[in-house]
């Protein structure tokens, strides 16, 4: 099914988008009745905002300059977010499924609607097992709803199968984090950043990704820090780095490992750091004897003399931070490259103290929250582990349920769609996800989803995936709940209701609790408000390594958030991991490290070419991501006017090297085809980009879905597909796509 509920409205989002935004109700200037101090509803940086509200609609902000994590910063994304509550796409009714109407859905009565995802729910697990019907959620959730989806598929679906769109994100920092630290947060508050001599930004676009971030770089820098920068790209934060490295993508544990060889060989390794409060250096230090500088700068096509200042830059640095994102997490070898970046934090012993940290830069709104508290397949609440029988035990108790009727780990998002593609699971339940769009080789998920018996989508608009539903349930906007999210830091803060759910939406904690009601299973799902579900969360994560018992929305107002673990509610938080001394549920041994011996491990990290390598077919290596202006699958942002204008298209970014071999110019359409599918793009001629690397962002669904070409790939541990990796050929198109017709023009 192609139609959507409101074709005339979604036209005037995607068509007009300049009389839509100019034609605004919401003209600037206009009185509020009252402002909210709340969070920015997009990324990880949680940029406190003021919204300001005027009969029950949110008319404008103003900057909140007391929170100091961003200071009353926003980026362009924060300024025009409170446009799209207003937006005519938003969902206000419930609608089924119909191929009679013209639109392709009829509304339908809410209560209705979840008679009849219960009666769906029912008859496919009577038929088919509990494990048939899966739960795909989200981390834009606030905690509250994250903790009670995973609650509602082990107690109420008893489903072993829900896993969340964290799953494309963070889990290879996760895992790498785990694996090398016994726990999975950034070490460090960002403050830490600032009297770092050297910052180290692997693989994360931060000034449009991680906006906020610039400023603690650039005031590092201020201060005579050196910023080195490796990424394919010379992004803009990397315009104004000192030390640039060009790395072939998917190469990045070769270059902590050559870097980590040359710590070693010079005598820059803190011997008394590793000796008192880590294992396993050994074994590592054997296996980079193989990673010499010319070894090292062959595969990753780095120059030695860039790598050799870079280690001795980081080497002989006294204090410094390491931060990185997707660009070396999204590869099949994702965690090997988040190792191996652990590997040369370690080795230097700069970490848990002022100015020396680490961090992988989270990226969803509750990116953080969101994979602690139950959403992902193998894990329960407090980031207790699903399989653990203690871990099973706690949580059961404070659910009143026996442990052995908690179903065991379940399959990975992707995996979900290999399985409903085989008919193993039936039926689906999605909230704040968008698979059709963000998820490798999506032509394959397209034909998974036409599969399924039964597919009911909660979200306040209707997304590419959604318009696949049966039936669609009106979920609620950020600003029409409260609750808690966790920003990049670890630090946990409060969403405040601005207005209330417009026509029949409704809370989605609330939309879940009438699921569960209607299948006749309430128990546990009676909550009357996120302040009821908060407190179970804090008896649930209670013990757990993210300890949230200690912690309340009153305390957060107070604290401008709390930093977890936090066990009591006279404990302050914990902004700073492995200080000594700090309190660790796990550590019984010397070190400030979450395992039972208190020391951080050394993990040998193995490169492995990526899984898709170029050849004389595929020339080229295609890499993708964002832009400043639009967010995720673009959802939220292509309807908001100003943001599209700002980047209306996707385009295909490549070296002049590049366009000349092809006789391309900057604009005229060009054909990216891999193994998986192809799509016509305009030319982004840059000098920005390696020549052998072509990017484009993914933002956009349909034929102008970058995921139509990337690889389905994914890691072994973390199961994190391959975005920024695989082999592609570039031709000059013969003529304009036909999605050309409806674009605006150029300019
Ligand atoms: N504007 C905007 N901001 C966002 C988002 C958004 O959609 N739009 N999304 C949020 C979310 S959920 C996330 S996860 C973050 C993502 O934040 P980032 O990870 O910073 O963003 P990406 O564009 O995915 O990729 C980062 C960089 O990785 C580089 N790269 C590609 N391949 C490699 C490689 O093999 N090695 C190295 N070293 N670098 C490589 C790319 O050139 C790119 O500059 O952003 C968050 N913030
Ligand atoms: N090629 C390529 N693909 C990628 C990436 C890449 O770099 N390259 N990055 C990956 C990454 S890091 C990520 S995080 C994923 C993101 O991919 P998705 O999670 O699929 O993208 P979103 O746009 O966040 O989709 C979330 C949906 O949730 C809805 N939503 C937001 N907030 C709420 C809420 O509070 N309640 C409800 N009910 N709905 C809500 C939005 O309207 C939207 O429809 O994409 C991944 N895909
Ligand atoms: S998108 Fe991120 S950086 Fe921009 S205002 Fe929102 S939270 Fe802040
Ligand atoms: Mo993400």
């Amino acid at each position: 099914m192609t139609s959507v509920v409101n074709e005339r409205s979604t036209m005037e989002a995607f068509g007009p988008h300049r009389a839509y935004a100019s034609g605004l109700r919401l003209a600037s200037g206009v009185e509020p009745d009252r402002v909210v101090n709340t969070h920015c509803c997009f990324c990880g940086q949680q940029c406190g905002i003021q919204l300001k509200v005027k009969d029950n609609e949110v008319v404008g902000f103003e900057p909140w300059t007391d929170f100091p994590f961003n200071r009353g910063m926003l980026c362009p994304k924060g300024v025009k977010r409170y446009l799209q509550g207003a937006h005519p796409d938003r969902l206000l009714r419930a609608y089924q499924r119909d191929t009679t109407a013209s639109s392709g859905f009829a509304p339908l009565a809410y209560d209705q609607a979840i008679h009849r995802v219960a009666e769906a729910i029912g008859r496919i697990q009577q038929a088919h097992g509990d494990d048939a019907f899966a739960v795909l959620t989200g981390a834009s959730l606030t905690t509250e709803k994250a903790y009670l989806v995973g609650k509602f598929a082990r107690v109420c679906l008893r489903t072993a199968n829900i896993d969340y769109n964290g799953r494309l994100c963070m889990v290879s920092a996760a895992a790498g984090n785990k694996k090398a630290f016994g726990i999975d947060r950034a070490a460090n508050p960002w403050e830490d950043i600032l009297p770092a001599e050297v910052v180290w930004i692997s693989g994360a676009n931060v000034a449009e990704c991680a906006p906020i971030t610039t400023e603690y770089v650039w005031q590092a820098r201020e201060n005579g820090a050196r910023i080195i920068v490796v990424d394919p790209r010379i992004t803009p934060i990397a315009r104004t780095c000192d030390l640039f490295l060009p790395v072939k993508p998917g190469r990045d544990v070769a270059l902590f490992n050559g870097v980590l060889h040359l710590m070693i060989t010079h005598g820059w390794v803190d011997e008394t750091f590793v000796a008192r409060s880590t294992v396993g250096f050994e074994a590592v230090a054997e296996h980079v004897r193989a990673w010499t500088p010319a070894r090292t700068a062959e595969v990753t096509g780095v120059p030695e003399s860039a790598i050799r200042q870079a280690a001795e830059w980081w080497g002989t640095a006294q204090t410094s931070f390491l931060m990185h994102a997707r660009g070396i997490e999204h590869h099949s070898h994702g965690v090997q490259n988040v190792l191996g970046a652990i590997n040369i934090v370690l080795a230097s012993g700069r970490i848990g103290r002022p100015g020396c940290g680490y961090a992988t830069i989270t990226g969803q709104g509750n990116g953080q929250g969101g994979r602690e508290h139950g959403q992902k397949c193998d894990q329960l609440p407090g980031a207790r582990d699903i399989s653990n029988p203690e871990h099973r035990a706690h949580v059961a108790r404070v659910w009143g349920v026996e442990p052995e009727s908690l179903p065991g780990a379940g399959v990975d998002a992707y995996e979900i769609f290999r399985k409903i593609d085989k008919g193993e699971i039936r039926g689906l339940l999605s909230i704040c996800f968008n698979p059709k769009v963000s998820l490798p080789d999506n032509n394959f998920i397209t034909r998974a989803l036409e599969k399924l018996d039964f597919y009911v989508a909660i979200d306040f608009f209707l997304n590419e995936t959604a318009r696949h539903a049966d039936v669609v349930l009106p979920g609620s906007l950020h600003e029409e709940d409260e609750g808690v999210v966790t920003q990049v830091e670890g630090r946990v803060i409060k969403i405040n209701k601005a207005v209330e759910c417009p026509g029949d939406a409704r809370q989605d904690w609330r939309i879940i609790q009438d699921i569960a009601g209607a299948l006749g299973r309430p128990h546990g799902f009676t909550f009357d408000g996120p302040r009821a579900i908060f407190d179970e969360l804090r008896a649930a994560s209670q013990g757990g390594v993210a300890d949230y018992s200690g912690i309340t929305y009153e305390k957060i107002e107070r604290q401008f958030g709390v930093f977890w673990p936090c066990p009591s509610e006279d404990h302050p938080g914990t902004p700073r991991l492995f200080e000594s001394g700090s309190w660790n549920p796990v550590a019984r041994g010397t070190g400030p490290f979450y395992f039972p011996d208190g020391k951080a491990r050394f993990n040998v990290a193995a490169y492995t070419p990526p899984a898709e390598d170029t050849d004389a077919d595929y020339p080229l290596m295609l890499t993708t991501g964002r832009v400043v202006s639009q967010f995720l699958s673009g959802t939220q942002t292509r309807r908001i006017g100003p943001l599209v204008d700002q980047y209306p298209e996707p385009r295909i970014e490549m070296h002049p090297q590049l366009a000349d071999r092809l006789a391309v110019r900057d604009g005229d359409w060009v054909t990216a085809e891999t193994r998986r599918g192809d799509c016509t793009l305009r030319a982004l001629v840059v000098t920005t980009i390696r020549p052998d690397t072509v990017f484009i962002p993914y933002h956009w669904p349909g034929r102008k879905s970058a995921n139509q070409l990337t690889i389905a790939a994914q890691d072994p541990i973390s199961k994190i597909p391959e975005y920024k990796v695989c082999a592609v050929r570039l031709r000059k198109a013969a003529a304009a796509p036909d999605h050309a017709v409806l674009e605006p023009q150029q300019g």
